[in-house]
């Protein structure tokens, strides 16, 4: 590090008022300085000084917009007039998966504090048989894909700074889950500095800033800044199939979904599920001043989170499960210039951990910063013609978000447990259930067999054995029966 780095960062941090990063210097190592100035340099101090002013001194009042209306969708049961259409979605759906104009994208960025797992939170295992993590579950779907539609589907994940390392060793390590390697395309989102109540940015250590991910809108962005997005391009990859790491439920690649956003001419395409309670906390889809929009739970206000229907239903009652088809076009046309492009921000009050000016370090019991996100949602209201497709919760949402209780891993074992004991029962098969309903067998179905059930009613040969409180796993060999517990391959 030369004093002429040091100069050029003095005068760059006192332009914004950051000075006191550089507090420590006279004691850090030469590597420490090194990795100091790395994480400065990530920063983008120019757009901050904004967003300082309007989201960390001031709150962004949250403006209700005057006309708010409950969001038109694309019933996940089509009545006899929108039937052929979707069969037609289908078919142009599955021609698209063919030929190779449609790739998955995971984000894969998030932190996972709620769930608190040390390391990516795809390495969580999940599966309630095999124990297979959601990676190896998202991977397998879209081998599932690749044999069913003879394609070759690319996977795109989005990583952070913080666990990008980490996350490739854990797909090296696992041989890419069976996946050809130059087919899973890891891309790393940008990050944003913690931010003191009144604007200084926190120190996490003497020599690190504390940065964290800049939230799931900051793909588009990466997309661009990457490469990936060019990537997709040359490859003829038109439409890009988006879902959040934490869903072991979702479809990655749905051909009535890809049908639909392709035939509607969206330009970003949604998936929602009716809420379980006014307070789920999901977003909500509204048509707000005559525009498609998405507003998170915690922004709807609650005479309208309450609001009823003449017949008693829920009003705002489309719950977004984070589940998207973005055209290609409509990221390269948001992200042209990508340094003047930004999502609207977000503010949350977090607890982050910080040296004080003494060089203590702090781990405060109550939020003492501000972080700032963007939300890919509000790229929505941006998009030509977006549409909104309904689906059945039991077969596409159980995210793991929290160690206990709601959206953990018990509730969402519980629900592939729950699908797959449906998905036999479709197929005319006998499951033994408990006097409450719920199945007597701890049962998995792997995407490598199935991709849904009328997938595995063509492929199913013969009859599974099923006996009660046995363990089956159902694959292309079809079924593995474990004695009463667990098994673990
Ligand atoms: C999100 C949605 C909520 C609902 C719910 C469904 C927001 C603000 N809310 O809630 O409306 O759809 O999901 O499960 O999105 N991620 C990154 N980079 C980041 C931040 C997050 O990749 O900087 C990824 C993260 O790895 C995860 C996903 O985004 O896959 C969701 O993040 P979250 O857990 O913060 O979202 P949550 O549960 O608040």
């Amino acid at each position: 590090m030369t004093d002429t780095d040091r100069q050029y960062w003095e005068e760059r941090l006192r332009r914004f008022g950051q000075e006191h990063l550089l507090r420590f210097w006279p004691e850090l190592s030469s590597q420490q300085r090194a990795a100091l100035i790395e994480d400065l340099k990530q920063i983008p101090f120019e757009q901050l000084r904004g967003l300082i002013e309007t989201h960390v001194r001031n709150r962004p009042s949250i403006v209700v917009p005057g006309s708010i209306a409950p969001a038109p969708f694309f019933p996940a049961k089509p009545d006899i007039h929108l039937a052929g259409r979707y069969a037609d979605a289908i078919r142009r759906g599955e021609w698209l998966i063919r030929q190779n104009k449609v790739a998955a994208l995971t984000v894969a960025g998030g932190q996972g504090t709620r769930l608190g797992f040390e390391g990516p939170k795809g390495a969580y295992p999940i599966a309630p048989v095999t124990n297979k993590c959601l990676f190896q579950l998202f991977a397998e779907f879209i081998r599932g894909t690749r044999a069913r539609y003879g394609s070759q589907t690319r996977w795109y994940i989005m990583t952070s700074p913080t666990n990008d390392a980490e996350t490739r060793a854990f797909f090296d390590a696992h041989g890419y889950f069976g996946l050809p390697r130059e087919d899973v395309v890891f891309f790393t989102q940008g990050q944003m500095p913690a931010l003191s109540p009144d604007g200084k940015i926190l120190l996490d250590q003497k020599h690190r800033v504390a940065l964290s991910p800049d939230g799931h809108g900051g793909t588009l962005r990466a997309l661009a800044g990457s490469g990936a997005l060019r990537d997709m391009a040359e490859r003829g990859i038109e439409y890009i199939s988006y879902f959040q790491v934490d869903n072991p439920l979702v479809k990655p690649i749905d051909p009535l979904f890809i049908g639909l956003h392709d035939m509607t001419g969206s330009e970003m395409s949604s998936k929602t599920v009716t809420k379980v309670d006014d307070f789920e906390r999901v977003g909500n889809f509204v048509v707000a001043d005559g525009k498609l929009m998405v507003i998170e739970y915690s922004d709807l206000p609650e005479e309208l989170a309450v609001a009823r229907n003449g017949d008693g239903s829920r009003k705002f009652d489309l719950g977004s499960i984070a589940i998207h088809v973005l055209s290609r076009r409509f990221v390269e046309r948001l992200t042209a210039d990508a340094d003047a492009f930004a999502l609207p921000w977000h503010r949350a009050d977090k607890r982050v951990p910080y040296v004080d000016e003494g060089g203590q370090r702090i781990s405060p019991d109550r939020p003492n910063a501000v972080k700032l996100e963007t939300f890919i949602f509000d790229a929505i209201p941006l998009a030509g013609n977006p549409i909104v497709l309904q689906t059945v919760r039991a077969e596409e949402f159980s995210p793991v978000k929290n160690a206990s209780g709601v959206d953990s891993a018990a509730t969402s074992r519980r629900d592939m447990i729950r699908r797959a004991a449906a998905w036999l029962e479709r197929c005319g098969y006998d499951v033994p259930r408990r006097p409450d309903g719920e199945p007597d067998a701890t049962i998995e179905i792997s995407p490598l067999l199935a991709l849904d059930a009328a997938h595995l009613r063509e492929v199913l040969s013969s009859p599974p054995a099923i006996a009660r409180g046995q363990a089956v796993y159902l694959d292309r060999d079809q079924t593995h029966a474990g004695s009463s517990a667990r098994v673990s391959r």
